[in-house]
């Protein structure tokens, strides 16, 4: 894991604090269980940890209502399935949290023009959604730092198409302390080595995105078994053989993260693994271990996903634990900032 610069103490609990979220603005991607979710699992002992569905980030897009309604309850319902027990965990959703919005303009007020338009993420999704560059599309990052800091977080573990946002959010902790005096945690990213930029598997220069328009470009994590061994048979890789990693293989080099991460092998062992089969036998082999990786989940997940008074219990209670957080943080920041407390 790649942890970043440390952060001050501020009148924290024994117990680090741990904040991540996911964007309900698709059919979820092994990129995002790789890169976020697997390792938020592994953390939940060791950390305080809060992880919300962040349907609010996910209108920065067109989104179906419906759509977005049933995604926010397949989300929650992927976290608790990947094996994130509700009741050691918070687990809700961003929009029944008010105080990310307030502080996130609160925030705005502290964040430059010319930093938001600097980010990569703002840059590209302006691109591909040419026709609806809207502002909330550019104060993305605003909202996200409000999301980490409300809960006085130390870590936050994210794949790395995240780090710029990730650091904004520690320039506006630093910028807020400085100018008033220490009021924000400042969080660390917290960065899966291997898992941490899954390629899309259509053109694996490009990330592995939900809302990649071509279905053979992602494998989702509720995609069948037949689904995922034929994406991965179609995977675009390079005109050569050997399954080996290096420069201009960026197929195969992808399916060797992959394959890593679910099996917990190295790239060297899995290059022996392979040695003397040709690009057809690996790709197979990843399809397997791929399904296979994810089988309990999906079992899982088709438990829960029926039983929506659960799944709205959990929301309710998620809410209402991390509100009481978030409480705090508003009624410091607004205190510093000179609005007037009744
Ligand atoms: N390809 C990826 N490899 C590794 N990690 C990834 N993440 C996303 N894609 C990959 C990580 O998943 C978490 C949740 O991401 P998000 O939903 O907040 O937004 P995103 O990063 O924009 O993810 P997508 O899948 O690309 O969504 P869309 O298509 O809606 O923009 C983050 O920790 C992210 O790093």
């Amino acid at each position: 894991m790649i942890t970043e610069t440390n952060s001050p103490e501020n009148n924290k609990p024994a117990k680090k604090t741990i904040f991540s979220g996911v964007q309900p603005s698709g059919n979820l991607t092994i990129g995002n269980y790789l890169g976020a979710i697997k390792n938020w699992t592994v953390l939940q002992d060791e950390y305080n940890c809060i992880y919300c569905v962040v349907d609010m980030h996910a209108i920065t897009v067109r989104q179906v209502p419906a759509d977005l309604r049933r995604r926010t309850y397949e989300t929650l319902a992927l976290y608790i399935a990947a094996g994130l027990d509700p009741k050691s965990n918070i687990l809700f959703v961003q929009s029944h949290v008010p105080a990310h919005a307030v502080l996130s303009w609160d925030l705005g007020c502290f964040t430059m023009y010319g930093e938001l338009g600097r980010m990569t993420q703002f840059k590209d999704k302006s691109r591909k959604n040419a026709d609806n560059i809207n502002a909330g599309l550019f104060t993305y990052p605003v909202l996200m730092a409000a999301d980490i800091l409300l809960y006085q977080t130390d870590l936050v573990p994210v794949g790395i198409d995240q780090r710029q946002h990730l650091e904004l959010a520690r320039d506006i902790a630093i910028r807020f302390n400085n100018l008033y005096s220490p009021t924000f945690t400042v969080p660390e990213g917290y960065i899966p080595e291997t898992g941490m930029k899954i390629m899309s598997l259509a053109d694996p220069t490009k990330k592995m995105s939900k809302s990649d328009s071509n279905p053979n470009a992602s494998v989702g994590i509720l995609d069948s078994r037949d689904v995922i061994i034929s994406k991965m048979r179609r995977a675009v890789t390079d005109s050569g053989s050997e399954v080996r990693y290096g420069e201009g293989k960026d197929g195969i080099n992808n399916l060797i993260n992959i394959y890593c991460c679910f099996t917990g092998k190295t790239r060297e062992e899995t290059e022996k693994e392979f040695e003397g089969k040709g690009y057809g036998e690996f790709k197979a082999a990843v399809g397997e271990t791929v399904a296979d990786g994810l089988s309990s989940l999906r079992e899982e997940y088709s438990k829960l996903i029926g039983d929506k008074q659960y799944l709205d219990e959990i929301m309710r209670s998620g809410a209402e634990k991390a509100a009481a957080i978030a409480r705090k943080t508003i009624t410091k920041v607004h205190r510093k900032i000179g609005y007037v407390s009744l």
